[in-house]
């Protein structure tokens, strides 16, 4: 008898998806990084000019961050795609893995 184990690393990279997911369309999109690099800034008070929303800014817009984290090529991030790229970023010590860039070249 087979039982299905809840993986609770996907639940919470799921989480992230779907906050990511600012539209809740299901796929997570450049506009949907260009939204939560404003609600971030938000957050900590940031003002646009800051530094750091301009390095994260900067990060997100990179083409080949979001190309390598979409890995079908569909020009939108899946759910799957997203864990997949949270798993490779946070477990993974290659730089080949399309995860490694998920928060672009921190
Ligand atoms: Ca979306
Ligand atoms: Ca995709």
């Amino acid at each position: 008898m087979a039982t299905a184990i809840a993986d609770p690393l996907a639940r919470k990279y799921q989480r992230v998806f779907k906050h990511l997911d600012a539209d809740g369309n299901g796929y997570i999109e450049q506009s949907d990084f260009a939204s939560f690099v404003d609600r971030l800034a938000k957050e900590y008070k940031l003002p646009k000019t800051d530094q750091k929303v301009h390095a994260i800014t900067a990060a997100f817009d990179a083409i080949d961050t979001f190309a390598a984290l979409d890995t079908d090529g569909d020009g939108g991030l899946s759910c799957q795609e997203c864990v997949k790229g949270c798993r490779q970023y946070f477990n993974s010590n290659s730089l080949d893995e399309p995860g490694s860039w998920f928060f672009g070249r921190f």
